[in-house]
């Protein structure tokens, strides 16, 4: 199924001056701030953007009951890609994850004020492997908004990365993540943490891109929704996260082939 144009694939790994101090933090508490990641131009972009696309609030206490939530960004705006593939990112989920590492969901999460504290949880919990285990997933969440004592910001309870099955932290181990615009928390899918409550009279705008192992089933299903001719113009870092790869020995293919071949 290999072909000379196509073969197995082998990304990265990425490499920027601040990798090894960011993920040395990471695997201590489970969690890193990484700063200045977007410019004031592209979070002022993304917020115009995102009031355009956003409409209904959640259906239930997890998604928000006064939070609205952008799924398929994918297919709606190309202004997130550059968050998805931001090159400190992926350093550390080169380091983290076996070759072709996949997105598993993006999305806008816009916590309006009056929103309650969702649930503590972990983000990769639904792969129901019994902790402590390395983690099978990890998540960025992008403050597109400055995120405030009072605003939602995320709630993370550091070092819990590592607690056994059946353990979960009080509200009162957890910090709200403070971080200006353009700055992003990259946490563990073994982290506990929740979007906070919003007790502010301002929207509080994140975007979150979620990440999983090359072996495992990601959330989203990015081949029904985005169609091909948008596939074809897109950055070969986030085609491959989306699914367009081969990982080794075959995982991926179509039709005996790499996926890449369905876009020419
Ligand atoms: O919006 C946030 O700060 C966190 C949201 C979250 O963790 C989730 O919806 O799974």
């Amino acid at each position: 199924m290999q072909t000379a144009r196509y073969g197995v694939d082998h990304a990265g790994p990425h490499q920027t001056p601040e990798t090894e101090a960011d993920y040395e933090t990471l695997i201590r508490d489970g969690c890193v701030v990484l700063h200045g990641l977007v410019s004031a131009e592209q979070c002022a972009a993304i917020k115009a953007q995102a009031q355009r696309l956003i409409g209904q609030t959640g259906r239930n206490p997890f998604e928000g009951l006064n939070t609205q939530r952008v799924y398929n960004v994918l297919a709606k705006t190309r202004l997130l890609d550059d968050l998805i593939i931001h090159p400190r990112v992926l350093a550390l989920l080169d380091r983290l994850f076996e070759p072709n590492y996949l997105l598993s969901q993006a999305q806008l999460i816009n916590i309006r004020p009056g929103e309650a504290a969702q649930s503590l949880h972990t983000d990769d919990g639904f792969y129901r492997i019994p902790r402590p285990r390395p983690p099978l997933g990890a998540a960025t969440i992008f403050a597109i908004d400055a995120f405030t004592e009072t605003n939602g910001a995320t709630r993370i309870a550091p070092r819990t990365h590592q607690l056994p099955t059946g353990e979960r932290p009080g509200d009162d181990e957890t910090f709200p993540c403070v971080m200006p615009a353009g700055s992003a928390v990259f946490f563990l899918g073994t982290l506990w943490h929740s979007g906070g409550a919003n007790r502010s009279l301002q929207d509080r705008l994140a975007f979150t891109g979620q990440y999983c192992e090359p072996w495992l089933r990601p959330q989203e299903n990015f081949f029904l929704e985005v169609p091909r001719e948008t596939a074809r113009t897109l950055h070969p870092d986030l085609l491959r996260l989306m699914g367009y790869s081969v990982h080794a020995p075959f995982m991926g293919m179509v039709d005996g082939m790499h996926p890449l071949r369905t876009l020419e």
